[in-house]
Protein backbone atom coordinates (compact mmCIF):
# COMPACT_ATOMS: atom_id res chain seq x y z
CA UNK A 1 0.00 0.00 0.00
CA UNK A 2 1.56 3.46 -0.68
CA UNK A 3 2.48 5.48 2.27
CA UNK A 4 0.41 8.00 3.22
CA UNK A 5 2.88 11.00 2.11
CA UNK A 6 2.72 9.75 -1.39
CA UNK A 7 -1.50 8.91 -1.42
CA UNK A 8 -3.68 10.41 -4.44
CA UNK A 9 -6.25 13.37 -2.84
CA UNK A 10 -9.51 12.18 -1.56
CA UNK A 11 -12.80 13.10 -3.84
CA UNK A 12 -14.10 16.24 -2.12
CA UNK A 13 -17.00 14.27 -1.35
CA UNK A 14 -14.92 11.82 0.89
CA UNK A 15 -14.45 13.61 3.75
CA UNK A 16 -14.55 11.05 6.55
CA UNK A 17 -13.83 7.76 5.57
CA UNK A 18 -13.56 4.11 7.69
CA UNK A 19 -13.52 0.92 6.38
CA UNK A 20 -15.90 -1.13 7.91
CA UNK A 21 -14.31 -5.11 8.04
CA UNK A 22 -16.30 -8.07 6.85
CA UNK A 23 -18.75 -8.43 9.89
CA UNK A 24 -20.29 -11.85 9.42
CA UNK A 25 -19.60 -15.23 7.47
CA UNK A 26 -20.89 -18.32 7.02
CA UNK A 27 -22.82 -17.88 3.42
CA UNK A 28 -20.20 -18.40 1.34
CA UNK A 29 -17.07 -16.13 1.79
CA UNK A 30 -13.95 -18.01 3.21
CA UNK A 31 -11.97 -16.72 6.30
CA UNK A 32 -8.99 -15.93 3.95
CA UNK A 33 -11.59 -14.73 0.76
CA UNK A 34 -12.45 -12.29 3.60
CA UNK A 35 -9.22 -11.10 4.96
CA UNK A 36 -8.10 -10.81 1.44
CA UNK A 37 -10.83 -8.54 0.56
CA UNK A 38 -10.29 -6.70 3.60
CA UNK A 39 -6.91 -6.05 3.11
CA UNK A 40 -6.20 -6.38 -0.60
CA UNK A 41 -9.67 -5.25 -1.60
CA UNK A 42 -10.32 -8.39 -3.74
CA UNK A 43 -10.30 -11.80 -4.36
CA UNK A 44 -11.50 -14.25 -7.22
CA UNK A 45 -13.80 -16.54 -6.49
CA UNK A 46 -12.99 -19.43 -9.32
CA UNK A 47 -15.67 -21.58 -10.89
CA UNK A 48 -19.08 -19.95 -9.90
CA UNK A 49 -21.04 -20.83 -12.59
CA UNK A 50 -20.73 -23.62 -14.91
CA UNK A 51 -19.88 -23.18 -18.83
CA UNK A 52 -24.01 -23.99 -19.36
CA UNK A 53 -24.65 -20.98 -17.16
CA UNK A 54 -22.20 -18.52 -19.04
CA UNK A 55 -23.45 -19.89 -22.46
CA UNK A 56 -27.12 -18.93 -21.20
CA UNK A 57 -25.92 -15.40 -19.83
CA UNK A 58 -23.83 -15.07 -22.71
CA UNK A 59 -27.39 -15.69 -24.95
CA UNK A 60 -29.42 -13.48 -22.68
CA UNK A 61 -27.06 -10.46 -23.09
CA UNK A 62 -26.18 -10.38 -27.01
CA UNK A 63 -29.13 -9.55 -28.77
CA UNK A 64 -29.12 -6.68 -26.15
CA UNK A 65 -25.61 -5.39 -26.88
CA UNK A 66 -26.29 -5.69 -30.49
CA UNK A 67 -28.69 -3.33 -29.90
CA UNK A 68 -26.27 -1.29 -27.99
CA UNK A 69 -23.73 -1.69 -30.75
CA UNK A 70 -26.04 -0.25 -33.41
CA UNK A 71 -26.62 2.99 -31.24
CA UNK A 72 -23.10 4.03 -31.09
CA UNK A 73 -22.38 2.84 -34.85
CA UNK A 74 -25.38 5.46 -35.64
CA UNK A 75 -23.53 8.45 -33.51
CA UNK A 76 -21.78 10.51 -36.05
CA UNK A 77 -18.64 9.95 -33.85
CA UNK A 78 -19.34 6.45 -32.70
CA UNK A 79 -19.55 7.43 -29.43
CA UNK A 80 -21.95 7.62 -26.62
CA UNK A 81 -19.99 9.21 -22.98
CA UNK A 82 -17.33 6.48 -22.25
CA UNK A 83 -18.72 3.81 -24.63
CA UNK A 84 -17.51 3.21 -28.28
CA UNK A 85 -18.38 1.25 -31.54
CA UNK A 86 -16.48 -1.68 -32.52
CA UNK A 87 -14.33 -1.20 -29.17
CA UNK A 88 -16.46 -1.69 -26.15
CA UNK A 89 -19.58 -1.43 -25.17
CA UNK A 90 -22.02 -0.56 -21.51
CA UNK A 91 -25.24 -2.63 -21.77
CA UNK A 92 -27.17 -1.54 -18.47
CA UNK A 93 -29.83 -2.89 -16.53
CA UNK A 94 -30.29 -5.96 -18.03
CA UNK A 95 -31.93 -7.20 -15.31
CA UNK A 96 -35.25 -5.25 -16.67
CA UNK A 97 -34.87 -6.84 -20.09
CA UNK A 98 -34.61 -10.49 -18.97
CA UNK A 99 -36.68 -12.46 -16.47
CA UNK A 100 -33.35 -14.99 -16.89
CA UNK A 101 -31.06 -12.53 -16.01
CA UNK A 102 -33.40 -11.14 -13.29
CA UNK A 103 -33.14 -14.65 -11.20
CA UNK A 104 -29.78 -15.10 -12.01
CA UNK A 105 -28.38 -11.88 -9.64
CA UNK A 106 -30.61 -13.54 -7.05
CA UNK A 107 -28.71 -16.62 -7.51
CA UNK A 108 -27.56 -18.18 -4.03
CA UNK A 109 -23.60 -17.56 -4.96
CA UNK A 110 -24.62 -13.95 -5.16
CA UNK A 111 -26.78 -14.12 -2.37
CA UNK A 112 -23.63 -15.51 -0.47
CA UNK A 113 -21.13 -13.03 -1.22
CA UNK A 114 -23.03 -10.29 -0.74
CA UNK A 115 -24.57 -11.16 2.15
CA UNK A 116 -21.05 -11.83 3.86
CA UNK A 117 -19.42 -8.56 2.47
CA UNK A 118 -22.16 -6.14 2.91
CA UNK A 119 -24.67 -8.10 5.34
CA UNK A 120 -28.40 -8.99 6.10
CA UNK A 121 -30.13 -6.27 4.00
CA UNK A 122 -29.10 -6.15 0.16
CA UNK A 123 -30.42 -4.88 -2.76
CA UNK A 124 -29.03 -5.07 -6.31
CA UNK A 125 -27.41 -1.60 -7.39
CA UNK A 126 -26.25 -1.86 -10.81
CA UNK A 127 -25.86 -4.29 -13.75
CA UNK A 128 -24.31 -4.32 -16.84
CA UNK A 129 -22.08 -6.31 -19.41
CA UNK A 130 -19.29 -4.70 -20.67
CA UNK A 131 -17.91 -6.10 -24.21
CA UNK A 132 -14.62 -5.22 -25.47
CA UNK A 133 -14.18 -5.87 -28.81
CA UNK A 134 -10.95 -7.64 -30.71
CA UNK A 135 -8.78 -4.86 -31.42
CA UNK A 136 -9.24 -2.24 -28.80
CA UNK A 137 -6.21 -0.65 -28.05
CA UNK A 138 -7.05 1.88 -25.47
CA UNK A 139 -7.41 1.14 -21.74
CA UNK A 140 -10.43 1.44 -19.78
CA UNK A 141 -8.52 3.71 -17.16
CA UNK A 142 -7.91 3.21 -13.13
CA UNK A 143 -10.88 3.96 -11.38
CA UNK A 144 -13.05 2.88 -8.24
CA UNK A 145 -16.55 2.53 -9.13
CA UNK A 146 -17.76 4.97 -7.00
CA UNK A 147 -16.20 7.58 -8.97
CA UNK A 148 -18.62 7.19 -11.77
CA UNK A 149 -21.77 7.95 -9.26
CA UNK A 150 -21.13 8.66 -5.60
CA UNK A 151 -22.41 6.28 -3.49
CA UNK A 152 -23.14 5.84 0.51
CA UNK A 153 -22.11 4.15 1.88
CA UNK A 154 -19.37 4.72 -0.14
CA UNK A 155 -18.39 1.06 0.26
CA UNK A 156 -20.47 -1.62 -1.97
CA UNK A 157 -20.03 -4.84 -3.92
CA UNK A 158 -18.81 -5.43 -7.36
CA UNK A 159 -18.96 -8.77 -8.62
CA UNK A 160 -16.85 -9.11 -12.16
CA UNK A 161 -18.37 -12.00 -13.33
CA UNK A 162 -16.15 -13.80 -16.36
CA UNK A 163 -18.46 -14.91 -19.37
CA UNK A 164 -15.50 -15.38 -21.57
CA UNK A 165 -12.10 -16.52 -20.45
CA UNK A 166 -10.26 -13.18 -20.11
CA UNK A 167 -6.22 -12.98 -19.80
CA UNK A 168 -3.90 -9.92 -20.53
CA UNK A 169 -4.26 -10.71 -24.28
CA UNK A 170 -8.08 -9.51 -24.17
CA UNK A 171 -8.38 -7.04 -21.74
CA UNK A 172 -8.74 -8.77 -18.19
CA UNK A 173 -9.30 -6.83 -15.07
CA UNK A 174 -6.22 -4.86 -12.87
CA UNK A 175 -6.38 -4.10 -9.20
CA UNK A 176 -4.37 -1.66 -7.08
CA UNK A 177 -4.93 -3.52 -3.81
CA UNK A 178 -5.38 -1.79 -0.47
CA UNK A 179 -6.36 1.87 -1.60
CA UNK A 180 -9.77 0.41 -0.92
CA UNK A 181 -9.19 1.50 2.62
CA UNK A 182 -8.88 5.10 1.77
CA UNK A 183 -12.17 5.87 0.57
CA UNK A 184 -13.31 7.43 -2.98
CA UNK A 185 -9.98 8.77 -4.26
CA UNK A 186 -9.67 12.29 -6.56
CA UNK A 187 -10.71 11.39 -10.18
CA UNK A 188 -9.88 13.24 -13.55
CA UNK A 189 -12.31 12.76 -16.48
CA UNK A 190 -10.20 11.71 -19.65
CA UNK A 191 -12.04 10.72 -22.83
CA UNK A 192 -11.53 7.09 -21.57
CA UNK A 193 -13.43 7.57 -18.36
CA UNK A 194 -12.77 8.65 -14.87
CA UNK A 195 -8.83 7.88 -14.23
CA UNK A 196 -7.56 8.06 -11.01
CA UNK A 197 -3.84 6.98 -11.70
CA UNK A 198 -1.56 6.04 -14.44
CA UNK A 199 0.19 3.15 -14.54
CA UNK A 200 0.81 2.47 -10.66
CA UNK A 201 3.34 0.31 -8.82
CA UNK A 202 2.04 -3.09 -7.35
CA UNK A 203 -0.82 -3.35 -9.80
CA UNK A 204 -2.22 -7.12 -10.02
CA UNK A 205 -3.63 -8.54 -13.03
CA UNK A 206 -6.44 -10.46 -12.40
CA UNK A 207 -7.12 -13.32 -15.73
CA UNK A 208 -10.32 -15.17 -15.03
CA UNK A 209 -11.46 -18.27 -16.77
CA UNK A 210 -15.42 -18.16 -17.70
CA UNK A 211 -17.61 -18.36 -14.90
CA UNK A 212 -15.38 -16.89 -12.27
CA UNK A 213 -15.93 -13.67 -10.48
CA UNK A 214 -13.14 -11.04 -9.73
CA UNK A 215 -15.12 -10.11 -6.26
CA UNK A 216 -13.83 -6.52 -5.12
CA UNK A 217 -15.27 -3.24 -3.15
CA UNK A 218 -16.37 -0.44 -5.36
CA UNK A 219 -13.79 1.57 -4.08
CA UNK A 220 -10.48 -0.84 -4.89
CA UNK A 221 -8.86 0.91 -7.80
CA UNK A 222 -9.17 -1.48 -11.44
CA UNK A 223 -8.54 -1.00 -15.16
CA UNK A 224 -9.12 -3.36 -17.78
CA UNK A 225 -6.13 -3.93 -20.45
CA UNK A 226 -6.54 -4.31 -24.92
CA UNK A 227 -8.32 -6.56 -26.35
CA UNK A 228 -5.53 -8.21 -28.85
CA UNK A 229 -6.85 -11.34 -29.32
CA UNK A 230 -9.78 -12.06 -31.93
CA UNK A 231 -12.42 -12.58 -29.73
CA UNK A 232 -14.94 -10.20 -28.27
CA UNK A 233 -14.10 -10.09 -24.30
CA UNK A 234 -17.44 -10.46 -22.01
CA UNK A 235 -18.43 -9.72 -18.92
CA UNK A 236 -21.55 -9.66 -16.54
CA UNK A 237 -20.48 -6.78 -14.11
CA UNK A 238 -23.32 -7.38 -10.98
CA UNK A 239 -22.82 -4.71 -7.91
CA UNK A 240 -24.93 -4.90 -4.92
CA UNK A 241 -25.18 -2.24 -2.32
CA UNK A 242 -26.82 -2.20 1.16
CA UNK A 243 -30.27 -1.66 1.70
CA UNK A 244 -30.95 1.88 2.56
CA UNK A 245 -27.78 2.97 0.14
CA UNK A 246 -28.69 6.38 -1.89
CA UNK A 247 -26.63 8.48 -4.32
CA UNK A 248 -25.71 11.88 -4.25
CA UNK A 249 -26.81 13.50 -7.24
CA UNK A 250 -26.54 17.31 -8.86
CA UNK A 251 -29.45 18.99 -7.63
CA UNK A 252 -30.62 21.48 -10.46
CA UNK A 253 -28.96 24.47 -11.09
CA UNK A 254 -27.89 25.80 -7.36
CA UNK A 255 -24.34 23.48 -7.30
CA UNK A 256 -26.09 21.55 -4.39
CA UNK A 257 -26.42 17.70 -4.16
CA UNK A 258 -29.48 15.54 -3.25
CA UNK A 259 -29.81 12.61 -2.19
CA UNK A 260 -31.59 9.44 -4.40
CA UNK A 261 -32.51 5.71 -2.70
CA UNK A 262 -31.37 3.01 -4.73
CA UNK A 263 -34.61 1.43 -4.63
CA UNK A 264 -35.78 1.58 -8.13
CA UNK A 265 -37.95 -1.46 -8.07
CA UNK A 266 -37.20 -2.76 -11.53
CA UNK A 267 -33.78 -3.01 -11.30
CA UNK A 268 -32.61 -2.27 -7.36
CA UNK A 269 -34.41 -4.70 -5.47
CA UNK A 270 -33.85 -6.23 -2.72
CA UNK A 271 -31.99 -9.79 -2.92
CA UNK A 272 -31.66 -10.30 0.69
CA UNK A 273 -34.04 -9.32 3.36
CA UNK A 274 -33.25 -10.00 7.27
CA UNK A 275 -30.74 -12.16 6.14
CA UNK A 276 -33.14 -13.98 4.07
CA UNK A 277 -33.09 -15.14 0.58
CA UNK A 278 -35.35 -13.41 -1.48
O1 LIG B 1 -14.91 -4.43 -18.14
C1 LIG B 1 -14.21 -3.50 -18.54
O2 LIG B 1 -13.50 -3.56 -19.54
C2 LIG B 1 -14.20 -2.23 -17.76
C3 LIG B 1 -15.46 -2.04 -17.02
C4 LIG B 1 -15.28 -1.54 -15.66
O3 LIG B 1 -14.22 -1.52 -15.09
C5 LIG B 1 -16.46 -1.01 -14.98
O4 LIG B 1 -17.55 -1.02 -15.56
O5 LIG B 1 -16.29 -0.55 -13.83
Amino acid sequence: MPQESTMPERHPLNRSFEWRSTQSLGRLVSASQARAFDSEGYFVLEGAFDAATMKRAIEEIDPVEAGVESLLRAQPDGRVFIARAGEITFSPHLVTRSPWLRDFVCHPVFQGLAGDLLGDDVRLYWDQAVYKKPGTEAPFPWHQDNAYTFVVPQQYLTCWLALTDTDLDNGCPWVLPGLHRHGTLLHQMTELGWSCCEDPEDAVPVPLRAGSIAVFSSLTPHRTGPNRSAEVRKAYIVQFAPEGAHVLMPDGEGGGLREQRCDAPERQFPILVDGRPV
